[in-house]
C-alpha cells in the first residue's frame, strides 16, 4: 500500500494501490506511519513521497465513498497534517497525475515536483463534491485566486509547465522524476520546513477576491469554498466551512449519481451480452487497417472524418464526383476547423487529410477492413449495397451499417457473411457526438462484436453493444418520450411549455428544440416509408389501433423543418437561425388539431408532463432489459447521457427512476396513465419494471 525504502540520507514513500493508487484506507494509515516512521529514524534527513506505477495518485478513493465503508481515520485530512507538520522536509516527486487527493497530498508535503508530462487538477466536481481534504484552502495559497476558481469549478487538468507557471509546483523534471526528486531532497535537508508548509501561508489576491467570486461561475459550493478561503481568519476555521460544505454534497443525491456515471463509464469497455456468455475477456477482436464509409451527407462526412482523426485511412465511396467532392470539402472543413480551434496543428491535419480518399468505384474496397454504410435510411437500398459489398470486399471485411434504427438482421441476411454484419450507430454530428450504439444481429459473431467495441475505443468513443430491435436501445425510448411531448400538445400544452419543463429538468435543450435542430423531415421520412403520414385536412389519428398524433407530419408538409428553414416547432427568423421564438402559427395549427381530435384543452402541470415523458421513456429502457436487448442498467444511462444530453448529475433515466424516484412510484404512475390512455401501447407497463415495482425496490441481477 506504501512502501518504505532508503536511498543513503533520503526515506523513499511509494503509494502502491494499482492502477490509479487510489487513496484508499489501507494506502492512507501506510503513508501516515511511513512518514512517522522517517520521522523516527535518525539516519533519515529528508522524504520523497512517490507514486507506483502509472501515476502519483489520482485521489481518494471513490468507491469508499459509494460503499461508505473505511472512512475512519486517518482520513486524508490527517495524512496531509501528518505530511506537514513532518519535520524532516517531504518533496512530493509527481508523475503522470495528481489529481483531486492525489494534488492534496503534494499540496501537503513541502517540494512539489513534477515530470514534464504530468498533470494536476481537481476534478472532484466531476463527482459532485470539491477539494475538500484541505484543497480548497491550500490551493490559493499557492496559486493566484482565479486559478484556483477555474481548476475547482471545471475540474480541468492543468499540465506541468502550466502548474509551475501558477505557483502550484516548484520544478518541472525533464529527466527521471524518481532521481530527481532523490537529488532535491538532499538538497534541501538542512532547510528549515516551517516556511513551506502550505497551511501558513496567505491566500492569495484577499484584495480582489470579491470580483473574482462576483465573477465566477459554476458549482456554487466549490466557490464558496474557496470564498471560506479567502474570508476565514485562519487555515483551520477555512479548513471548518471546507468540511461543512462537503458534508452537503456528500449527501445530495447528485454527487452520488455523479459518481455512479464515473463507474458505468468505465464498465462500458467491459461489455458483455445479456447473461455475459460473449464478452470482451473471451473474445479477441480483429485488426483494423483500412476502413470506408458509403454515403458522405452528414452522418458518412463525420464518421470519416472520425477515422482519420483516429490515424485509420479511410476510402469515402460517393455516387457522382459532384457529390464526392462536396463531401471531401466538408471533411477539409471540419478537419480545417479543428486546427482553428487549435485542437489540431496544420501539419497533423495535413497527415489527417492524407488518409482520406474519396472513389466512385466500390473495387477500390477489395481491401478494406471495415465498411461502415451511411446512406439514408432506406431498407431496399441498404439490402443493395450490402449485397455489393458482399460481392466486392474481403471475405474478412466488416460489414455494418450506420442505421439509427433498421433492422440489421435483414441486411445481413442478403450476404454471404452474415456473422460479419453488425450495426454501428454513431450520433450526429458523429466527429462530435461521444456515443457509439454497436447493434450485434442474431448472426453476428463475437469476433465481429469485439472489433467494433475496439474500434469505438480507437474512435475514442463511448461504445455500447445492444441487441437488435426495432431502433434499438436510444432511439426506441426516444420514441415514446417524443410521442408523450405530441399528446402534450393535443391536450392542452405548447412546445416551449414542454421544453421549458425538460430543460428544467436538466436537458440542454426540449424535445422540441431537438426536433428543430435535427430537421423535422428526418422522422417524417422514417413514418412515410412506413405510410404512417396524416395530411391536414385527413382525421386518422390512429395507427394499428394504437394513438397517432399528426401535428409533426403537418408541420413538416408546411415546410417547417426546423432550424434550417427558419422555421420548426418554434421560429428562427431566417434558415439557420439559432434563436427560438414561439410561433403563433404554430399554436394555431395544434389549437385546431385539438379541437377536431375532439380534445378539450387544459392546463397541464409540469409534473405531468415531466412524469409522462420521462416514465415512458424509462419504462421502455425496462422493456429492453427484459428482452435482452440491453445487457446492464449502465449501458442504458450511458447512452442516455452520452447520446440524448440526459442530465448527468441524474445518473442517467435507470439510475433516476431506481435513486430518485423509486420504482414503486413509476410502476403506480404507468398504470394511472395506462387506465388513461388505452390507446397508447408505451403505457403498457414492462415486466420486469412492474415484478420490481411490486417488490417497491429494484434487486435485479443484471442490475
Ligand atoms: C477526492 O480525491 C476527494 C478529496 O478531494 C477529498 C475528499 C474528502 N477512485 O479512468 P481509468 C479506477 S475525489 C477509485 O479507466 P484512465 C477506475 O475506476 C477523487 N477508482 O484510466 C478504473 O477502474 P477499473 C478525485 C479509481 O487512464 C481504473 O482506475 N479524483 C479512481 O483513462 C482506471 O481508470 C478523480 O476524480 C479513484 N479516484 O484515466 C480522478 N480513479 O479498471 C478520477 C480511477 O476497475 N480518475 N479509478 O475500470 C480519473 O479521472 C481517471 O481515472 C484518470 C486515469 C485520468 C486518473
Amino acid at each position: 500500500m506504501a512502501v518504505f525504502t532508503k536511498n543513503g540520507s533520503v526515506a523513499l514513500i511509494r503509494i502502491q494501490n494499482p492502477p490509479m493508487n487510489a487513496l484508499k484506507h489501507a494506502v492512507r494509515a501506510a503513508i501516515t506511519d511511513n512518514i512517522k516512521k522517517a520521522n523516527e529514524d535518525p539516519s533519515v534527513r529528508s522524504i520523497v513521497l512517490h507514486g507506483d506505477g502509472r501515476v502519483f495518485s489520482a485521489g481518494a478513493d471513490i468507491k469508499e465513498f459509494q460503499s461508505g465503508k473505511n472512512l475512519g481515520e486517518p482520513g486524508l485530512i490527517k495524512v496531509i497534517h501528518t505530511i506537514e507538520n513532518s519535520s524532516k522536509p517531504v518533496v512530493a516527486a509527481i508523475h503522470g497525475v495528481a489529481f483531486g487527493g492525489g494534488l492534496e497530498l503534494a499540496l501537503g508535503s513541502h517540494y512539489r515536483l513534477i515530470d514534464s508530462k504530468a498533470r494536476v487538477a481537481f476534478p472532484e466536481v466531476n463527482i459532485g463534491i470539491l477539494p475538500a481534504a484541505t484543497g480548497s484552502q491550500r490551493l490559493p495559497r499557492v496559486t493566484d485566486l482565479a486559478s484556483a476558481v477555474e481548476m475547482c469549478t471545471t475540474g480541468m487538468p492543468v499540465s506541468a509547465k502550466k502548474a509551475l507557471e501558477k505557483g502550484i509546483v516548484d520544478k518541472v523534471i525533464y529527466g527521471d522524476i524518481l532521481s530527481e526528486a532523490i537529488s532535491f531532497a538532499k538538497t534541501v535537508e538542512s532547510k528549515p520546513v516551517g516556511p513551506r508548509r502550505v497551511s501558513t501561508l496567505k491566500v492569495k489576491g484577499k484584495e480582489i477576491s470579491s470580483a473574482v467570486f462576483d465573477g465566477a461561475i459554476g458549482p456554487l459550493l466549490n466557490v464558496k469554498a474557496l470564498e471560506a478561503a479567502v474570508n476565514s481568519d485562519s487555515y483551520e476555521e477555512g479548513l471548518e466551512k471546507e468540511a461543512s460544505l462537503v458534508q452537503a454534497l456528500f449527501f445530495s443525491g447528485q454527487s452520488r449519481a455523479l459518481q455512479y456515471a464515473f463507474f458505468s463509464e468505465r464498465k462500458l469497455p467491459k461489455w458483455e451480452t445479456p447473461g455475459g456468455s460473449v464478452n470482451y475477456k473471451n473474445t479477441t477482436p480483429m485488426a483494423l487497417k483500412e476502413a470506408a464509409v458509403i454515403g458522405g451527407g452528414t452522418m458518412g462526412s463525420g464518421i470519416a472524418a472520425c477515422f482519420i482523426s483516429s490515424g485509420i485511412p479511410v476510402k469515402l465511396v460517393e455516387v457522382n464526383q459532384e457529390y464526392l467532392d462536396k463531401t471531401l470539402s466538408g471533411i477539409r472543413k471540419i478537419v480545417q476547423r479543428n486546427v482553428e480551434k487549435g485542437r489540431l496543428s496544420q501539419e497533423k491535419a495535413g497527415q489527417q487529410l492524407s488518409l482520406l480518399r474519396g472513389t466512385l468505384d466500390y473495387n477500390e474496397l477489395r481491401n478494406v477492413d471495415i465498411v461502415i454504410e451511411a446512406v439514408f435510411e432506406n431498407m431496399d437500398l441498404k439490402k443493395k449495397i450490402f449485397r455489393r459489398l458482399d460481392q466486392t470486399c474481403k471475405p474478412s471485411a466488416i460489414l455494418a451499417s450506420n442505421t439509427s434504427g433498421l433492422d440489421i438482421d435483414q441486411m445481413a441476411s442478403v450476404t454471404s457473411r452474415p456473422e460479419k454484419v453488425v450495426g454501428t450507430h454513431f450520433f450526429s454530428p458523429a466527429h462530435v457526438m461521444k456515443l457509439l450504439e454497436n447493434i450485434r444481429g442474431k448472426w453476428t459473431s463475437p469476433e465481429t462484436m469485439a472489433t467494433v467495441m475496439e474500434l469505438g475505443k480507437k474512435l475514442q468513443k463511448i461504445s455500447v453493444l445492444v441487441g437488435n430491435c426495432p431502433h434499438f436501445v436510444g432511439n426506441r425510448m426516444l420514441g415514446p418520450y417524443v410521442r408523450e411531448a405530441s399528446y402534450l400538445l393535443e391536450e392542452g400544452a405548447l412546445p416551449h411549455e414542454v421544453d421549458q419543463v425538460l430543460e428544467d429538468f436538466g436537458f440542454a435543450m426540449g424535445a422540441f428544440k431537438v426536433g428543430d435542430l435535427a430537421g423535422n423531415d428526418v422522422g417524417y421520412k422514417g413514418r412515410k416509408d412506413f405510410g404512417f403520414i396524416t395530411r391536414e385536412g385527413q382525421e386518422d389519428r390512429f395507427r394499428q389501433g394504437y394513438r397517432y398524433c399528426p401535428i409533426a407530419d403537418f408541420l413538416v408538409e408546411r415546410g417547417r423543418l426546423g432550424q434550417k428553414s427558419g422555421k420548426g416547432w418554434y421560429n428562427y427568423g431566417k434558415p439557420g437561425g439559432r434563436v427560438p421564438q414561439p410561433d403563433p402559427e404554430v399554436e394555431k395549427l395544434i389549437i385546431e388539431s385539438s379541437e377536431k381530435a375532439g380534445f378539450k384543452r387544459r392546463r397541464i402541470s409540469p409534473q405531468e408532463i415531466l412524469e409522462r415523458c420521462l416514465y415512458s421513456l424509462i419504462n421502455e429502457g425496462f422493456k429492453t432489459l427484459e428482452e435482452n436487448i440491453a445487457s446492464r442498467q449502465e449501458d442504458i444511462d450511458m447512452i442516455w447521457l452520452y447520446g440524448y444530453g440526459w442530465p448527468r448529475h441524474t445518473g442517467g433515466p435507470m439510475y433516476y427512476a431506481k435513486n430518485f424516484v423509486g420504482l414503486d412510484k413509476i410502476y403506480e404512475r404507468l398504470l394511472y396513465y395506462q387506465a388513461l390512455n388505452p390507446d397508447v401501447k408505451h403505457w403498457e407497463p414492462s415486466n420486469l419494471l412492474a415484478s420490481e415495482g411490486l417488490k417497491g425496490r429494484m434487486s435485479i441481477s443484471r442490475l
